[in-house]
Protein backbone atom coordinates (compact mmCIF):
# COMPACT_ATOMS: atom_id res chain seq x y z
CA UNK A 1 0.00 0.00 0.00
CA UNK A 2 1.02 3.20 -1.11
CA UNK A 3 -0.38 5.32 1.68
CA UNK A 4 1.18 7.16 4.19
CA UNK A 5 0.65 7.39 8.00
CA UNK A 6 -1.78 9.87 7.88
CA UNK A 7 -3.31 9.38 4.87
CA UNK A 8 -4.25 5.69 6.37
CA UNK A 9 -5.60 7.58 9.33
CA UNK A 10 -8.02 9.37 7.54
CA UNK A 11 -8.95 6.45 5.37
CA UNK A 12 -9.87 4.32 8.56
CA UNK A 13 -11.57 7.08 9.48
CA UNK A 14 -13.76 7.77 6.78
CA UNK A 15 -14.37 3.82 7.22
CA UNK A 16 -15.94 3.83 10.55
CA UNK A 17 -18.00 7.12 10.16
CA UNK A 18 -19.13 6.24 6.50
CA UNK A 19 -18.63 2.44 6.49
CA UNK A 20 -16.56 2.34 3.58
CA UNK A 21 -13.28 3.91 2.50
CA UNK A 22 -11.68 3.65 -1.12
CA UNK A 23 -7.42 3.10 -1.01
CA UNK A 24 -6.07 4.09 -4.78
CA UNK A 25 -2.80 1.99 -5.61
CA UNK A 26 -3.45 -0.04 -2.56
CA UNK A 27 -2.08 -3.15 -4.94
CA UNK A 28 1.53 -1.49 -6.14
CA UNK A 29 1.90 -0.76 -9.68
CA UNK A 30 4.45 -3.11 -10.26
CA UNK A 31 2.11 -5.95 -9.07
CA UNK A 32 -0.99 -5.51 -11.13
CA UNK A 33 0.08 -7.10 -14.24
CA UNK A 34 0.61 -10.24 -13.04
CA UNK A 35 -2.67 -9.89 -10.34
CA UNK A 36 -4.24 -9.71 -14.08
CA UNK A 37 -2.36 -12.69 -15.95
CA UNK A 38 -3.05 -14.75 -12.98
CA UNK A 39 -6.62 -14.06 -12.79
CA UNK A 40 -7.18 -14.23 -16.80
CA UNK A 41 -5.27 -18.06 -15.61
CA UNK A 42 -8.03 -18.92 -13.26
CA UNK A 43 -10.54 -17.61 -15.46
CA UNK A 44 -9.22 -19.78 -18.25
CA UNK A 45 -8.95 -22.39 -15.87
CA UNK A 46 -12.56 -22.18 -14.48
CA UNK A 47 -14.12 -22.05 -17.88
CA UNK A 48 -13.19 -25.38 -18.83
CA UNK A 49 -16.15 -26.83 -16.47
CA UNK A 50 -19.36 -26.84 -18.22
CA UNK A 51 -21.56 -26.18 -15.11
CA UNK A 52 -20.78 -24.88 -11.61
CA UNK A 53 -17.69 -26.70 -10.18
CA UNK A 54 -17.49 -27.28 -6.59
CA UNK A 55 -14.34 -28.41 -3.78
CA UNK A 56 -14.41 -28.23 -0.57
CA UNK A 57 -14.54 -24.19 -0.50
CA UNK A 58 -12.82 -23.83 -4.33
CA UNK A 59 -16.33 -23.32 -6.31
CA UNK A 60 -16.42 -21.88 -9.67
CA UNK A 61 -19.86 -20.77 -10.67
CA UNK A 62 -20.84 -20.82 -14.09
CA UNK A 63 -23.71 -19.66 -16.42
CA UNK A 64 -24.40 -22.66 -18.37
CA UNK A 65 -24.24 -22.17 -22.17
CA UNK A 66 -27.92 -24.64 -22.60
CA UNK A 67 -29.35 -21.15 -20.70
CA UNK A 68 -27.25 -18.39 -21.74
CA UNK A 69 -26.07 -19.63 -25.06
CA UNK A 70 -22.41 -19.26 -24.15
CA UNK A 71 -20.85 -20.75 -21.44
CA UNK A 72 -19.69 -18.06 -18.95
CA UNK A 73 -17.77 -17.81 -15.43
CA UNK A 74 -19.40 -15.34 -12.78
CA UNK A 75 -17.01 -16.19 -9.72
CA UNK A 76 -14.51 -17.81 -7.99
CA UNK A 77 -14.76 -19.04 -4.42
CA UNK A 78 -11.38 -19.85 -2.20
CA UNK A 79 -9.49 -20.31 -5.32
CA UNK A 80 -6.11 -20.59 -3.67
CA UNK A 81 -6.71 -24.18 -3.37
CA UNK A 82 -6.03 -23.95 -7.07
CA UNK A 83 -3.63 -21.03 -7.21
CA UNK A 84 -0.29 -20.57 -4.68
CA UNK A 85 -0.11 -17.04 -6.28
CA UNK A 86 -3.45 -16.49 -4.80
CA UNK A 87 -2.90 -18.46 -1.64
CA UNK A 88 0.33 -15.88 -1.03
CA UNK A 89 -2.08 -12.86 -2.14
CA UNK A 90 -4.69 -13.56 0.66
CA UNK A 91 -1.73 -11.85 3.39
CA UNK A 92 -0.13 -9.33 1.42
CA UNK A 93 1.29 -6.95 3.01
CA UNK A 94 -1.42 -4.02 2.34
CA UNK A 95 -4.38 -6.61 3.66
CA UNK A 96 -2.30 -6.26 7.20
CA UNK A 97 -1.44 -2.80 6.78
CA UNK A 98 -5.03 -1.98 6.37
CA UNK A 99 -6.28 -4.75 8.71
CA UNK A 100 -4.31 -4.16 11.82
CA UNK A 101 -5.51 -1.13 13.06
CA UNK A 102 -9.38 -2.65 13.07
CA UNK A 103 -8.97 -6.06 13.71
CA UNK A 104 -5.29 -6.69 14.96
CA UNK A 105 -2.28 -9.31 13.85
CA UNK A 106 -4.43 -12.56 14.38
CA UNK A 107 -6.61 -12.84 11.07
CA UNK A 108 -8.42 -14.97 9.50
CA UNK A 109 -10.36 -14.67 6.09
CA UNK A 110 -13.82 -15.89 5.39
CA UNK A 111 -14.66 -15.40 1.91
CA UNK A 112 -12.20 -15.16 -1.08
CA UNK A 113 -13.57 -14.68 -4.25
CA UNK A 114 -13.65 -12.69 -7.73
CA UNK A 115 -16.69 -11.62 -9.57
CA UNK A 116 -16.17 -11.24 -13.10
CA UNK A 117 -18.71 -9.64 -15.05
CA UNK A 118 -18.22 -11.14 -18.86
CA UNK A 119 -19.85 -9.09 -21.50
CA UNK A 120 -22.58 -10.73 -23.11
CA UNK A 121 -24.19 -12.80 -19.75
CA UNK A 122 -27.32 -11.56 -18.54
CA UNK A 123 -26.77 -11.94 -14.87
CA UNK A 124 -24.26 -9.95 -13.32
CA UNK A 125 -25.88 -7.45 -10.76
CA UNK A 126 -26.52 -7.77 -7.36
CA UNK A 127 -29.27 -6.17 -5.79
CA UNK A 128 -28.40 -3.66 -2.94
CA UNK A 129 -28.14 -5.90 0.16
CA UNK A 130 -25.92 -5.84 3.51
CA UNK A 131 -23.03 -9.30 3.55
CA UNK A 132 -23.94 -9.38 7.27
CA UNK A 133 -27.31 -11.45 5.42
CA UNK A 134 -24.08 -14.05 4.53
CA UNK A 135 -23.07 -14.53 7.77
CA UNK A 136 -25.01 -17.61 8.56
CA UNK A 137 -23.62 -18.74 11.86
CA UNK A 138 -23.52 -15.65 14.01
CA UNK A 139 -22.32 -17.88 16.89
CA UNK A 140 -19.24 -18.74 15.54
CA UNK A 141 -18.49 -15.19 16.37
CA UNK A 142 -18.08 -12.68 19.63
CA UNK A 143 -19.33 -10.21 17.50
CA UNK A 144 -19.15 -10.40 14.00
CA UNK A 145 -19.84 -6.76 12.73
CA UNK A 146 -17.26 -5.75 14.93
CA UNK A 147 -14.60 -7.94 13.88
CA UNK A 148 -15.16 -8.05 10.29
CA UNK A 149 -13.55 -5.85 7.12
CA UNK A 150 -13.89 -6.75 3.74
CA UNK A 151 -11.48 -5.55 1.14
CA UNK A 152 -12.48 -5.36 -2.76
CA UNK A 153 -9.48 -5.02 -5.26
CA UNK A 154 -10.08 -3.81 -8.59
CA UNK A 155 -8.33 -5.90 -11.15
CA UNK A 156 -10.04 -4.62 -14.16
CA UNK A 157 -11.09 -0.55 -14.30
CA UNK A 158 -14.37 -0.77 -12.55
CA UNK A 159 -16.58 1.83 -14.50
CA UNK A 160 -20.37 2.95 -13.93
CA UNK A 161 -20.79 0.98 -17.42
CA UNK A 162 -19.13 -1.94 -16.24
CA UNK A 163 -21.04 -2.45 -12.82
CA UNK A 164 -18.41 -0.55 -10.55
CA UNK A 165 -19.68 -1.72 -6.83
CA UNK A 166 -22.12 0.84 -5.87
CA UNK A 167 -22.27 1.84 -1.81
CA UNK A 168 -24.63 4.43 0.62
CA UNK A 169 -22.32 5.96 2.60
CA UNK A 170 -23.52 5.81 6.36
CA UNK A 171 -25.80 3.31 5.71
CA UNK A 172 -23.98 1.14 8.39
CA UNK A 173 -25.61 2.71 11.56
CA UNK A 174 -29.41 1.90 11.40
CA UNK A 175 -28.48 -2.50 11.79
CA UNK A 176 -29.57 -4.79 10.03
CA UNK A 177 -32.08 -3.91 7.00
CA UNK A 178 -33.55 -6.73 5.35
CA UNK A 179 -32.87 -5.72 1.53
CA UNK A 180 -33.36 -7.83 -0.84
CA UNK A 181 -34.17 -10.83 1.69
CA UNK A 182 -37.46 -10.95 -0.14
CA UNK A 183 -38.26 -13.55 -2.94
CA UNK A 184 -35.56 -16.35 -3.04
CA UNK A 185 -32.89 -14.06 -1.56
CA UNK A 186 -30.85 -14.44 -4.71
CA UNK A 187 -29.14 -11.01 -4.73
CA UNK A 188 -28.05 -11.86 -7.89
CA UNK A 189 -31.59 -11.85 -9.41
CA UNK A 190 -33.38 -8.43 -10.38
CA UNK A 191 -32.46 -5.06 -9.64
CA UNK A 192 -33.25 -2.94 -6.36
CA UNK A 193 -35.88 -0.16 -6.95
CA UNK A 194 -35.37 2.92 -5.22
CA UNK A 195 -38.55 2.69 -2.99
CA UNK A 196 -36.71 -0.40 -1.38
CA UNK A 197 -34.35 2.22 -0.26
CA UNK A 198 -36.37 4.97 0.44
CA UNK A 199 -38.56 2.17 2.70
CA UNK A 200 -35.53 1.59 4.71
CA UNK A 201 -34.85 4.69 4.96
CA UNK A 202 -32.22 5.44 2.51
CA UNK A 203 -31.78 8.23 -0.36
CA UNK A 204 -31.29 6.83 -3.84
CA UNK A 205 -29.18 9.76 -4.53
CA UNK A 206 -27.17 9.43 -1.93
CA UNK A 207 -25.57 6.19 -3.51
CA UNK A 208 -22.18 6.40 -4.91
CA UNK A 209 -20.60 4.86 -7.62
CA UNK A 210 -17.09 3.31 -7.10
CA UNK A 211 -14.91 3.88 -10.14
CA UNK A 212 -11.61 2.06 -9.38
CA UNK A 213 -8.14 1.39 -11.56
CA UNK A 214 -7.19 -2.11 -11.12
CA UNK A 215 -4.73 -2.20 -7.65
CA UNK A 216 -7.56 -0.04 -6.19
CA UNK A 217 -9.35 -0.99 -3.19
CA UNK A 218 -12.33 0.04 -1.29
CA UNK A 219 -13.30 -1.13 2.07
CA UNK A 220 -16.69 -1.66 3.67
CA UNK A 221 -18.41 -3.17 6.64
CA UNK A 222 -20.75 -5.87 6.97
CA UNK A 223 -24.04 -3.69 7.36
CA UNK A 224 -22.57 -1.26 4.48
CA UNK A 225 -25.80 -1.46 2.05
CA UNK A 226 -23.74 -1.93 -1.61
CA UNK A 227 -24.59 -3.60 -4.87
CA UNK A 228 -24.35 -3.35 -8.29
CA UNK A 229 -25.62 -3.03 -11.96
CA UNK A 230 -25.21 -5.33 -14.39
CA UNK A 231 -22.43 -5.11 -16.98
CA UNK A 232 -23.52 -3.21 -19.90
CA UNK A 233 -20.36 -2.53 -21.53
CA UNK A 234 -17.84 -4.41 -23.92
CA UNK A 235 -15.53 -4.81 -21.01
CA UNK A 236 -15.01 -7.40 -18.06
CA UNK A 237 -15.12 -6.63 -14.34
CA UNK A 238 -13.04 -8.93 -12.56
CA UNK A 239 -12.89 -7.55 -9.15
CA UNK A 240 -11.32 -9.92 -6.15
CA UNK A 241 -13.20 -9.69 -2.40
CA UNK A 242 -11.74 -11.00 0.77
CA UNK A 243 -13.67 -10.55 4.26
CA UNK A 244 -11.33 -10.83 7.16
CA UNK A 245 -12.34 -10.89 10.57
CA UNK A 246 -10.01 -10.61 13.94
CA UNK A 247 -9.08 -14.56 14.73
CA UNK A 248 -9.16 -14.63 18.13
CA UNK A 249 -12.81 -14.04 18.74
CA UNK A 250 -14.25 -16.04 15.54
CA UNK A 251 -14.30 -20.14 14.95
CA UNK A 252 -14.51 -19.22 11.21
CA UNK A 253 -12.28 -18.95 8.21
CA UNK A 254 -8.90 -19.89 6.96
CA UNK A 255 -5.57 -17.79 8.71
CA UNK A 256 -4.28 -15.32 6.83
CA UNK A 257 -1.92 -14.02 9.52
CA UNK A 258 -0.82 -15.29 12.58
CA UNK A 259 1.10 -12.39 15.02
CA UNK A 260 1.02 -10.77 11.64
CA UNK A 261 3.07 -13.28 9.71
CA UNK A 262 1.61 -14.77 6.22
CA UNK A 263 -0.17 -17.98 6.94
CA UNK A 264 -0.37 -20.58 3.94
CA UNK A 265 -3.93 -22.43 3.58
CA UNK A 266 -3.45 -25.91 5.82
CA UNK A 267 -4.32 -29.87 4.57
CA UNK A 268 -7.99 -29.49 4.80
CA UNK A 269 -10.47 -26.65 4.23
CA UNK A 270 -12.21 -24.93 7.54
CA UNK A 271 -15.38 -23.94 7.55
CA UNK A 272 -15.92 -20.44 6.46
CA UNK A 273 -19.28 -19.15 4.95
CA UNK A 274 -20.40 -22.22 3.92
CA UNK A 275 -21.85 -23.94 6.56
CA UNK A 276 -22.82 -27.37 4.57
CA UNK A 277 -18.91 -27.60 3.75
CA UNK A 278 -18.15 -31.33 5.60
CA UNK A 279 -21.60 -32.63 3.56
CA UNK A 280 -19.68 -33.28 0.41
CA UNK A 281 -15.82 -32.26 0.43
CA UNK A 282 -15.14 -34.34 -2.88
CA UNK A 283 -15.24 -32.65 -6.35
CA UNK A 284 -18.85 -32.16 -7.77
CA UNK A 285 -20.79 -30.33 -10.51
CA UNK A 286 -23.94 -28.77 -8.63
CA UNK A 287 -26.66 -28.10 -11.62
CA UNK A 288 -29.12 -26.31 -9.53
CA UNK A 289 -30.52 -24.10 -11.86
CA UNK A 290 -30.97 -20.67 -9.10
CA UNK A 291 -31.19 -18.61 -12.22
CA UNK A 292 -34.30 -19.39 -13.89
O1 LIG B 1 -19.25 -7.93 -7.11
C1 LIG B 1 -20.03 -7.03 -6.77
O2 LIG B 1 -20.25 -6.03 -7.46
C2 LIG B 1 -20.74 -7.08 -5.44
C3 LIG B 1 -20.75 -8.43 -4.83
C4 LIG B 1 -21.24 -8.46 -3.43
O3 LIG B 1 -21.59 -7.47 -2.87
C5 LIG B 1 -21.29 -9.72 -2.68
O4 LIG B 1 -20.97 -10.79 -3.24
O5 LIG B 1 -21.61 -9.69 -1.49
FE1 LIG C 1 -21.92 -7.89 -0.77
Amino acid sequence: MQTDARALDSALEQFRAEGYTIIRNFIPADEVATLRAETKKLYETAITHHATYKHGNLTYEILPEAHFGARYVIQAYWFAWASEYFDKFRSHPANLELLEPLIGRNIKQVTQQIHWKPPGASLTGYRFHQDLRFRESKEAFEDVVRDSVTIGVAIDPATKDNGCLRIVPRSHTNGYLGLSDNGEGSIMKGLTHNDELTAVGLDPDDILDVELQPGDAVVWGLLTVHGSLPNSSANDRAFALSSYVRGETSQRGEWAFKDGVGTRLGATPQLCKNERLFDNLEPHYDETKWFL
